[in-house]
This record gives structure tokens, C-alpha cells and sequence, in this order.
């Protein structure tokens, strides 16, 4: 029980969640951190938060729980299942992906309720809410701005897509037809993220997971089998620049803020270029590729770059990493320390 302003965090078992408990520990020492996920946190996490429950975002008395014990006002609703697993179990995707979303947002509205103020409600949606139309390159989409081609091709986009909407609506139009003052108690903050590379955690189940899988397997002396073809462009970002970004729109002042719903970027490299890079850095991997045109087709329908103007300038986007620091400065040697 804590009557202290706490934080909670769902998915808290998955690679966002790991960075960002961390820089919680280190920037808020004092302010509890309650966790939800159905796996428990590593052993070297745990210790940092204040409690951890090991429940499902689809079980409400699990929230209604939170809700009596917990002042909560800052909610990050990292759960999900991500786009290539989605597009295996489509129904129980929308079920965590939608439903699980819905009950967050719920259970942030009760919590503004209850003290009298807004929750602020961080939501990462993805690239994978856009949707290209036929090209012959997607270069030809360029660095593509938020509100074109949300068309996504995914249960796991469309998911992500529809949310969005639904923090939108919490935020801005909650029971616009009740009377007498707004009754919204949610700040609504939301970032599509490119694909992440983290030397610390390998992703599971996303689209984008070539990447951080090849550096991996590389240090771990693994062969790897890339599943998109060398020319596959998308976006992606180093995690700490990811964790970074999240605190900086958590605690801008919320008259900074123009959109509810931001792109953001630091790198757009060829699945090529980062086996190039890997492979210079461990010389002696194994590389090849065996394309499954099923995930390609997911990735071919993301955009190659994204114009995340808006966060640069309304809460200061800047990422650290490019391509080069992310690879040189960040993976590599932090994942060789790792696997020795
Ligand atoms: C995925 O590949 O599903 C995720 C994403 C891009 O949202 N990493």
C-alpha cells in the first residue's frame, strides 16, 4: 500500500520495460514503481520496484487492486504481443492488444477520478500503424509524417492504430455528452517507435527482430538466418534513446505537446548494411539470408524512414545514438562485454 504518487507499468517483463525500470530506479528514486506482467522480471530488476504483480492486464480485479492500493499517476502500458506473433493468433492479438488497452485506460480514468487529477498514460504505438500503398520503392513515400498512410496491414498495426484513437477519445472526448466539465482524467502520450535494438534483452515476436537477432547470434557465435532481404529498409533506434524519449514526453508540460500520437527516429539502415556492420565488428559470423515472404511482406508495408519533426521540436526529441554510435558505442561493445 502506498498513498505516495506511484508509477505503474505493464509488460514490465519485456525489453522496454527493463530500461525503463532502470532509469526510474536512477531518476525518481523515491517514487514507488508497481509492475504488471504474466511473466515475473529478471532477478536483477526486481529488486528495483516496489511491487511486482504477476497477473494479466485482462484481469480486472488485478487493476481494481491497484486502484485501492496504489495513488497511480503515471501509467506506461508497455503489454502486447507484437506483429509477427499477432498475425499467428490475430484473435487473442486483439484481446491483449485492444481489450488489455481498454482496461489501462479505464483503470487511468478511475485513478484521475479517485484524486482528482489526470493520469499521465504513456502508450508506444508502433511503425507498424502505417500502411504503404503499392510503390515501386517505398523510398518513394519518404520520411513519412504521422497522419499519412495509416493503412496498416497488420492485426497488430490495426491494433495499435485503433488505440491510439482510443487514448485520443479518453484524453480529449471522454462523455463529451455529460454534462457540466470535461470528466477526461487521462493525459494521453503516445509514441510510434521504430524498430529497437537493446544489448541487453533480444526482442520476441516482432517483425523488426533481424536486427537486434543478427548482432546476437553474431557475439554469441550463432550462425543467423536473416528472414528479410538484404535491400530492407526501415527505421530503428537504439534502446536507451527509446527510454529516453519516453521520459522526455512524459515530463514535458503538457501545453509543449501539439499531437497526442509522435513519430520518432535516429537511423534507417538496409537489413544489409547492419549485417555489414556486425559482421566487420565479428568477423568470423555466420550471415545469410533465407527470406519468409510473410514477414518481408510486413516489413515492405512499413515506411523506410520517418519525419519525427514534431517531437524534435515540441519535447526535444534528440536521439544520441546514429548508426555508427548506436553499433560502436552501444552494442557492440556492451553486448561483447556480455557474451565475453
Ligand atoms: C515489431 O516488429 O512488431 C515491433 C514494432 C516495430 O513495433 N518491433
Amino acid at each position: 500500500m502506498s498513498r505516495k504518487p506511484s508509477v505503474l507499468i505493464t509488460g514490465a517483463s519485456g525489453e522496454m520495460g527493463h530500461g525503463l525500470i532502470e532509469r526510474l530506479a536512477a531518476a525518481e528514486p523515491d517514487r514507488p514503481v508497481v509492475t504488471l506482467d504474466v511473466n515475473p522480471l529478471p532477478p536483477e530488476v526486481a529488486p528495483k520496484v516496489r511491487a511486482q504483480i504477476v497477473g494479466s492486464i485482462l484481469d480486472r480485479e488485478v487493476l481494481d487492486r491497484v486502484n485501492a492500493e496504489y495513488e497511480v499517476d503515471r501509467v506506461f502500458h508497455l503489454a502486447a504481443l507484437l506483429s509477427t506473433r499477432s498475425e499467428f493468433s490475430p484473435a487473442l492479438a486483439h484481446k491483449v492488444n485492444v481489450e488489455g488497452t481498454l482496461n489501462l485506460l479505464e483503470f487511468a480514468q478511475k485513478e484521475g477520478e479517485s484524486h482528482g487529477r489526470p493520469v499521465v498514460f504513456f502508450y508506444p504505438s508502433s511503425i507498424a500503424a502505417y500502411g504503404l500503398p503499392d510503390l515501386p520503392t517505398k523510398a518513394q513515400a519518404g520520411r513519412v509524417a504521422e497522419d499519412l498512410f495509416n493503412v496498416p496491414t497488420t492485426m497488430y498495426g490495426a491494433n495499435k492504430l485503433y488505440c491510439e484513437h482510443l487514448g485520443r477519445y479518453y484524453a480529449r472526448h471522454y462523455k463529451q455528452l455529460s454534462a457540466g466539465p470535461s470528466a477526461a482524467k487521462v493525459d494521453f502520450r503516445c509514441i510510434r517507435f521504430p524498430g529497437l535494438i537493446s544489448a541487453v534483452t533480444v526482442p520476441s515476436g516482432g517483425t523488426s527482430d533481424y536486427a537486434p537477432e543478427m548482432i546476437h547470434a553474431a557475439a554469441e557465435g550463432k550462425p543467423y538466418a536473416c528472414f528479410v532481404r538484404p535491400d530492407t529498409r526501415i527505421p530503428f533506434m537504439a534502446m536507451p534513446d527509446a527510454v529516453d524519449a519516453i521520459f522526455r514526453l512524459v515530463t514535458a508540460p503538457r501545453e509543449a505537446l501539439t499531437r497526442t500520437v509522435y513519430n520518432i527516429g535516429a537511423f534507417a539502415p538496409t537489413a544489409g548494411e547492419v549485417a555489414a556492420v556486425v559482421h566487420e565488428a565479428f568477423p568470423g559470423a555466420s550471415m545469410t539470408t533465407d527470406v519468409d515472404e510473410k514477414r518481408q511482406g510486413i516489413v515492405d508495408s512499413w515506411p523506410a524512414d520517418v519525419d519525427d519533426g514534431a517531437a524534435r521540436r515540441d519535447w526535444g526529441h534528440a536521439p544520441r545514438y546514429d548508426f555508427a554510435a548506436a553499433f560502436g558505442d552501444y552494442l557492440i561493445p556492451t553486448i561483447r562485454k556480455r557474451y565475453g
